[in-house]
């Protein structure tokens, strides 16, 4: 019985501090400065990663402004997230139930293309547990991207977003706190 007690108990903190150990804050600040010696980002946005009511990949806000995307995906192809060239700050929330990524690839017309830009956050292999959030900033050359989660069928179900990086684009100013 004694030996019962401690393997569950040993169970129960081994599985405590997994969950202590996962690296995703709940909650981040996404105008917070800088952290060590690294650059500012010249762009902030926010981007929720949802299945609560459909599959879908919505930006929430720009520099700390509200953006106004639709809660459908059908059409998320004629409504792309259109950023300026420059540093991006991307912070990623799931929003959902279940687990998400983000996967960033250069947009191809046709899926034979070649792959050119490849990148998973946490990883294409890792995902965000619903509720937890985590950010990442990428030097965003001119061009056109695809936003997806990397995750089985999920691009398939509505987790996709054509990303549009111009010089050109106006953002509101970002004020950092
Ligand atoms: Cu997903």
């Amino acid at each position: 019985m004694y030996k019962l007690l401690l393997l569950i108990s040993l169970i129960f903190i081994s599985c405590t501090t997994s969950e202590n150990e996962r690296p995703f804050s709940k909650n981040i600040d996404p105008l917070h400065k800088p952290v060590a010696s690294r650059p500012a980002p010249d762009t902030v946005v926010v981007l929720d990663l949802e299945n609560r009511y459909e599959f879908d990949l919505i930006p929430r806000s720009i520099n700390g402004f509200d953006v106004e995307f639709n809660n459908v995906s059908d059409d998320n192809v004629d409504e792309p997230l259109y950023l300026k060239t420059g540093r991006v700050r991307f912070v990623i929330k799931n929003t959902g139930t279940i687990s998400h990524n983000l996967r960033i690839q250069n947009y191809k017309e046709d899926p034979m293309e070649p792959t050119t830009f490849d990148m998973s956050v946490p990883s294409v292999n890792d995902f965000l547990l619903p509720g937890e959030s985590t950010e990442f900033e990428l030097n965003m050359s001119t061009g056109k991207f695809m936003l997806t989660c990397a995750i089985t069928n999920h691009d398939e179900r509505g987790m996709f977003r054509p990303l549009i990086i111009h010089p050109d684009t106006v953002h509101p100013d970002l004020l950092l706190k």
